[in-house]
């Protein structure tokens, strides 16, 4: 693996849209006690089902640590890989690599990851192992490096249409704990050498509660050119509402790199989900406190679903919203199989499918 010094977009590489064919899937296998309601064995079997789902029609690796392998390697089908590799939690699309494309040839980036803010509002430490993973998966799937190690992305705060526009939130990305040296212009030009984009929309919010401060990839998601689905409530009364309502000003007002006015679908969210005492019970403590307290609000939306070759693979959470969202997911996705996955489990740890998945472009 070499470690390139110059931009993809220099070099005439770009992120391609989640829907373009993939090689495959990356996941972690997941481990730790206070992100995982008891031991993690409930949400270790939603990545299994996540993990088999998506291999139905492309290649998946996990990656789980040396106390895990074992496990890991019993639980999972057969049809997925299994590596051993450490990490500190897993979420593979905040810090497995962003992959660019030439259209003969893959490269990834190495973003710089402090678990979601560093030392002013991050959610663990330490963090070191995170931050390493990109390099090794490079490694593992033979592909050149960029290195922008010394700024601060992960994968959920960028959603791409693959033909020149990005979609983030400016509560993410202009964080005190990300780039807080960094102007807004200054971070819009990382995105735009990066991810090879000449139109950057600006959301102001995400979900309301997420913990992430709000990665664009929980309350919007392309799902063709110039067509997103956004996150969205009706219930005026929920702080939601104020959110959505501001995304979806922005974004028809707004036009895609190529000059197309921008479709929004709603999606409409389940009703607020919140974690039970007997769930916080299961979870452990860190630095002493916990990390959860009962009737705390999860970050619960239908928009964080995983595009794989022939599928979609979205979260269910057993409330009546579930139906209509699949539905709409079938219209906007007619050549793709819908498959929910009951993602309560997931949605504990602070993220859902799309959150524990990153693809590798063909
Ligand atoms: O991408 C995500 N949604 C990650 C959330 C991390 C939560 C850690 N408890």
């Amino acid at each position: 693996m070499k470690t390139i010094n110059s931009t993809p977009k220099a070099d005439g590489f770009r992120m391609p849209a989640e829907w373009e064919q993939h090689q495959g899937c990356v996941m972690i296998f997941p481990e730790r006690a206070d992100s995982w309601q008891y031991g993690g064995y409930a949400a270790r079997r939603a990545f299994c089902e996540v993990a088999g789902a998506i291999a139905q029609s492309e290649s998946v690796t996990v990656c789980a640590s040396d106390n895990q392998y074992e496990n890991a390697r019993r639980m999972m089908p057969d049809s997925v890989r299994v590596v051993e590799m450490s990490s500190n939690d897993a979420w593979a699309r905040d810090y497995a690599p962003t992959f660019v494309t030439n259209g003969s040839e893959i490269r990834g980036i190495n973003w710089g990851f402090n678990a979601w803010g560093g030392l002013v509002d991050g959610l663990y430490f330490p963090w070191d192992k995170d931050n390493k993973m990109a390099m090794k998966l490079c490694d593992l799937f033979n592909t050149d490096m960029y290195d922008f190690g010394s700024f601060i992305l992960e994968g959920g705060s960028i959603h791409v249409d693959g033909e020149g526009t990005c979609i983030t939130t400016e509560a993410c990305l202009l964080s005190a704990g990300r780039n807080p040296d960094l102007s807004k212009t200054e971070i819009e030009n990382y995105l735009r050498e990066c991810l090879n984009v000449n139109k950057i929309i600006w959301l102001k919010n995400g979900i309301f509660c997420d913990e992430t401060n709000q990665h664009v990839d929980n309350i919007c998601a392309f799902v063709k050119p110039a067509e997103v689905v956004l996150a969205w409530t009706d219930d005026q009364n929920d702080p939601q509402y104020e959110y959505s309502r501001s995304c979806l000003e922005i974004l028809e007002n707004s036009t895609d790199a190529r000059g197309r006015w921008i479709t929004v679908h709603k999606l409409r969210l389940p009703a607020p989900v919140t974690i039970t005492a007997e769930e916080c019970a299961g979870l452990d403590t860190m630095n002493f406190k916990p990390t959860r307290i009962p009737g705390e609000r999860l970050a619960a939306s239908y928009v964080n679903f995983y595009i794989s070759n022939g599928a979609v693979i979205m979260p269910f959470f057993g409330d009546p919203a579930d139906i209509p969202a699949r539905d709409l997911l079938a219209e906007l996705f007619p050549e793709r199989k819908i498959i929910p996955i009951m993602a309560r489990d997931i949605l504990i740890g602070g993220g859902n499918i799309h959150c524990i998945t990153q693809q590798i472009p063909l």
